[in-house]
């Protein structure tokens, strides 16, 4: 077994003889003309596929042999047959469907670029691995969103920040010589789900990546990318032309500064002729930025525009910014600093946004710029890499916190607007759009650290490709691609997936609390932590829990923070009687005996959770365990062993929160809930 190397691309062998054979029959044939590179990649792919799923080697035909032939191309490459492909499906769209050439019944995949070729390939493949009758297709599919990104925060040492599968996949040693066979299988993975993008370096920037010996480096990764449809970016240091261009300065309006960066833009297309842009994290965490110098995030990010446009490349601007000399509460200041800029950015600036407005924690609100900035392009920035769900011990499958998120409805376009509308540029048709996924991949044998992590890579893919796609669809198809299509594994395994993010919320942070991990390694519990070396980094500054209760105010007689937000989200978190209980404690301060919907007391709802989520790993694994035999060894005690360890640390997450907050509620800890009863 490859113990999970080939992520969902496993192309497990057909198990059904009729199914095969009917496969087998429909596909004997393939008119595909390949020439250039992306083509050939992806006629490479649906052979390896066929090959592997049926043990078939279809025939290279040139005309149709009536119900046994696939025909695959771009209405150009396909002349002779006249095929149309709309417009309305784009550069990257395909269509798969079973149509009559010249009388003939046949199987077509077409688009009108090579890219969309690529998709409709790894696509058509995914109804084989699913076990679905190609019999009567007729498909049509586009990507929702421009650009569909993956950071990585990968340094140049191979270290990876909050990485939690090894070192990075990025041999920068070895580089530009040697290609490493994952560069491929990474790009084939990612063309997959119609991922476009990759940020291969670590926002926290080192300014050596912009050297003349590092972009012959990024160029060779480049040239892998370049034939799956990915474009290369980079993360750059705002403080480049001081530290590799011997400036005194880097300050966004000075002539020297624009210059060295128009020259090094120049100098980066010269090597890469589509490189795709810059991703800055500026005034953030210590970073240098455009503030430095008394200028704006708009100043900074429209100089590097300015270097780009000539090439077409973008800068993804990021808004994760908070300090803590800004008194007030750190939930605001991303506000605060962006939503005064809105319209001011250049058309090729996209400001990255986080999803919530502290910082990929268990569960956040939607981030409140959402919405709030209709003349500026907003790109999602969900984290994969479960920095604060566990890293790569704990399985937690994300696509329903994605979902969550998205379909938040802001209001700030009316009644309906939701997060997922406003990022895909429905309120503002002349925006860019685009979404950006925190890599949760490493040298580790499977990418990912954990079996289920890669889970995460192929849910943001398709949700950034679709954002309407189902949570329980993409496991579904995850499941079958990457283990096995027997329903005995698929449904009792899907159904703990979905749970599992809840599940984890219940142990590590239920209710709305938040930032109460462990100080700087962010794993495990610390709520108690209250001398990180600055107010924000503490665990105390968020839930403020004393013996007269616990959570954050962010009401009108606390932060104010939900001013932040459409009157319509205000008022609806604001009041008691309309605030879910999932963000109970993110805007309010409450008393241990305050009476919950559920008629318990607060103290009791919260010791609650806690239990529940611990049993909740425990019943997990009780269901893993029943798929012992259902797919290979390898992976199976694999994922059990972790599930041992993720089950001890929830239980002491629970303990540990439960124990520190007693003191101060000094109120008995009830346990024995009726099953029935759990959240
Ligand atoms: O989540 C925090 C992390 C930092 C990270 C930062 C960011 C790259 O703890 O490690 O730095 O966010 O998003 O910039």
């Amino acid at each position: 077994a490859d113990n999970g190397y080939k992520l969902w691309l496993e192309y497990n062998k057909v198990g059904n003889p009729q199914l095969a054979v009917a496969y087998r029959q429909q596909l004997s044939y393939v008119i595909f003309p390949a020439a250039s590179d992306r083509l050939k990649a992806a006629k490479f792919e649906l052979l390896t596929g066929l090959d592997e799923m049926l043990t078939l080697k279809p025939v290279d035909a040139k005309s149709i042999t009536n119900g046994q032939t696939i025909i695959i191309g771009t209405p150009q490459l396909l002349k002779s047959f006249s095929i149309a492909v709309p417009d309305s499906i784009g550069g990257e769209g395909y269509l798969i469907k079973t149509t009559l050439i010249g009388q003939k019944k046949c199987i077509l995949i077409a688009a009108n670029s090579d890219v969309g070729v690529i998709y409709g390939v790894f696509n058509f493949l995914k109804l084989i691995q699913i076990n679905q009758s190609i019999s009567k297709l007729n498909i049509s599919d586009h990507p929702r969103m421009m650009y569909r990104v993956l950071d990585h925060w990968d340094n140049l040492n191979r270290t990876v920040e909050r990485g939690y599968a090894g070192s990075s996949i990025w041999n920068w040693h070895k580089l530009p010589g040697v290609i490493d066979q994952r560069y491929i299988d990474y790009a084939r993975a990612n063309a997959s789900v119609g991922i476009n993008g990759s940020v291969v370096n670590n926002v926290n920037a080192d300014a050596l990546i912009l050297s003349p010996q590092y972009l012959l480096k990024v160029q060779a990764l480049a040239n892998v990318f370049r034939t799956y449809g990915i474009k290369i970016y980079l993360s750059v240091k705002f403080s480049s032309p001081v530290e590799l261009g011997g400036l005194k300065t880097a300050d966004p309006l000075d002539p020297a500064v624009k210059k060295w960066w128009a020259d090094k833009a120049d100098e980066i297309y010269s090597y890469i002729p589509d490189f795709g842009g810059f991703l800055v994290k500026a005034n953030s965490e210590g970073q240098p930025g455009p503030q430095s110098y008394g200028r704006t995030h708009a100043d900074g990010a429209n100089m590097l525009a300015d270097a780009l446009e000539p090439h077409h490349g973008i800068v993804m601007w990021r808004a994760f910014v908070y300090d803590n000399k800004v008194p007030d509460d750190r939930f605001k200041q991303a506000y605060n600093e962006f939503k005064p800029l809105d319209g001011k950015f250049k058309d090729n600036v996209i400001v990255q946004v986080k999803n919530g407005p502290i910082d990929f924690q268990p569960r956040e609100p939607f981030h409140p710029l959402f919405g709030a900035m209709p003349n500026t392009p907003l790109m999602m920035e969900f984290q994969l890499t479960q920095e604060y769900l566990g890293f790569s011990t704990h399985l937690v499958y994300e696509a329903p916190l994605f979902a969550e998120c998205l379909q938040s409805d802001t209001y700030t376009h009316g009644k309906g607007s939701t997060v997922a509308r406003v990022i895909k540029g429905d309120f503002n048709k002349k925006l860019i759009t685009g979404m950006a996924g925190v890599a949760n991949i490493g040298a580790d044998l499977n990418w990912c650290g954990h079996p289920f992590a890669q889970a995460n890579w192929y849910a943001f893919g398709r949700t950034a490709w679709n954002s309407d796609q189902s949570p329980a669809v993409i496991a579904d198809d995850w499941l079958r691609m990457t283990f096995t299509d027997d329903e005995n594994f698929v449904s009792p395994v899907k159904k703990f997936m979905l749970q599992s993010r809840e599940n984890t919320v219940n142990y590590m942070a239920p209710l709305g609390l938040h930032h109460i991990m462990g100080v700087s390694t962010h794993y495990g519990p610390g709520p108690w932590v209250d001398n990180a070396g600055r107010p924000d980094w503490n665990a105390t500054y968020y839930h403020k829990a004393d013996s007269s209760g616990i959570g954050f105010d962010r009401t009108g007689t606390g932060s104010n923070a939900l001013a932040q937000y459409a009157p319509e989200v205000k008022a609806r978190w604001e009041s008691l009687q309309t605030c879910p209980d999932e963000y109970l404690l993110w805007f309010h301060h409450l008393s241990w005996t305050y009476k919950m919907s559920s008629g318990r007391s607060l103290w009791d709802e919260l010791v609650y959770h806690y239990y529940a989520g611990a049993e909740s790993v425990k019943q997990m694994s009780r269901t893993w365990e029943k798929m012992e035999g259902k797919i290979d060894a390898e992976r199976f005690s694999e994922v059990k062993q972790l599930m041992q360890v993720q089950l001890n640390e929830a239980i002491t997450w629970r303990d540990a929160c439960v124990l520190y907050f007693q003191t101060f509620s000094k109120m008995p800890i009830e346990t024995t809930y009726p099953k029935s009863q759990h959240p």
